[in-house]
């Protein structure tokens, strides 16, 4: 089962001009072959399936904890995508403006989306289920695991190539230094179960992370080093296989003993000429009020957003410097 937190893995820059050809290309990240969906679904159903979890239990403990990492990935891509697509100036306008088609990199961001990520690759073909390898053999699956963060961690350079708007750029930074945590536990897993130096492969692709600026604050806080355990009381044998020096920086390799603490989300405005959430979105914010005071409940929303109530993002700027 998951437990979710309605927080995000990182803190995205709040939007900026829209960029609906670059956006298009960061669905690859999430939709491709190499994309976070496949992260999270080729380690999912390989926990489902696993067998003699007792007996291969820091295996296990590793391929089950990762996954639960790569739902927050899928959500960081869908997050970055949306910021992407949002336009500031339709929040404001007073009636849907003309929307000019011919932006959009993928039409159906739009269309079918609302100004949306959408569970697609670069050219809008849909996530495919055959991207799930889950045979069964842990040394044939966790192979295969390392080679996924390989093709993951060169498909995210070559989007950070392709798209310079800045939520693409703070997205792949942090992938590309979480991405590379996962690659290395997959290697340490295969040199404990067979005795191979995998250590010798990284930095693969020949990525020199340290040099990509986005990826600095990630790296200045040791992210490239931690393997985190998302649960509160399961997956305890991560500290089995995930130990010694980091392949290309020598550093010690660190289990954290608990979840990441995450950032409030952004809030991103309502989109009227994509009828998201709806054309008057102030009718909903009507409803909603109305039903929270009749349930008892304080007139205000609840959750917690980067924004403060006046709509300003102050919480971002101190996360992001
Ligand atoms: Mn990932």
């Amino acid at each position: 089962m998951f437990l979710r937190f309605d927080r995000h893995a990182t803190q995205l820059p709040p939007p900026s001009d829209p960029d609906p050809q670059g956006a298009a290309c960061v669905q690859e990240l999430l939709g491709g072959k190499y994309g976070e969906m496949s992260t999270l679904m080729n380690y999912t159903f390989q926990s489902f399936n696993f067998r003699n979890r007792q007996g291969a239990r820091p295996f296990y403990d590793l391929v089950a904890n990762i996954a639960a990492e790569e739902f927050g990935h899928i959500e960081i891509v869908a997050a970055a995508i949306n910021t992407m697509l949002t336009d500031p100036a339709e929040a404001e306008a007073e009636a849907p403006s003309k929307v000019d088609g011919g932006s959009f990199g993928n039409p159906q961001h739009f269309i079918a989306g609302g100004r949306a990520a959408l569970p697609q690759d670069s050219n809008g073909n849909p996530w495919n289920g055959d991207y799930v390898h889950a045979s069964g053999d842990l040394i044939e699956d966790l192979t295969h695991n390392f080679f996924l963060e390989t093709g993951a961690r060169n498909n995210k350079l070559k989007v950070y190539e392709m798209v310079e708007h800045p939520a693409a750029r703070a997205l792949t930074g942090y992938l590309l230094c979480r991405g590379g945590v996962h690659q290395v536990a997959y290697a340490r897993a295969i040199e404990k179960l067979t005795g191979a130096d995998l250590m010798k492969m990284f930095p693969s692709p020949r990525i020199p992370t340290e040099k990509i600026p986005e990826c600095k604050p990630h790296i200045e806080k040791g992210e490239h080093l931690k393997l985190y355990r998302f649960s509160p009381s399961d997956y305890l044998e991560l500290g089995a296989v995930f130990t010694g020096p980091h392949p290309e920086t020598g550093e010690e390799l660190e289990v954290v003993d608990k979840a990441p603490e995450g950032v409030p989300p952004m809030d991103l405005p309502s989109q009227p000429d994509a009828f998201a959430p709806d054309v008057a979105p102030e009718e909903i914010a009507e409803i909603a009020a109305r039903l929270r005071s009749e349930a008892g409940m304080s007139e205000k929303p609840s959750g917690e957003v980067a924004q403060n109530e006046e709509g300003v993002v102050d919480k971002v700027k101190d996360a992001l410097t």
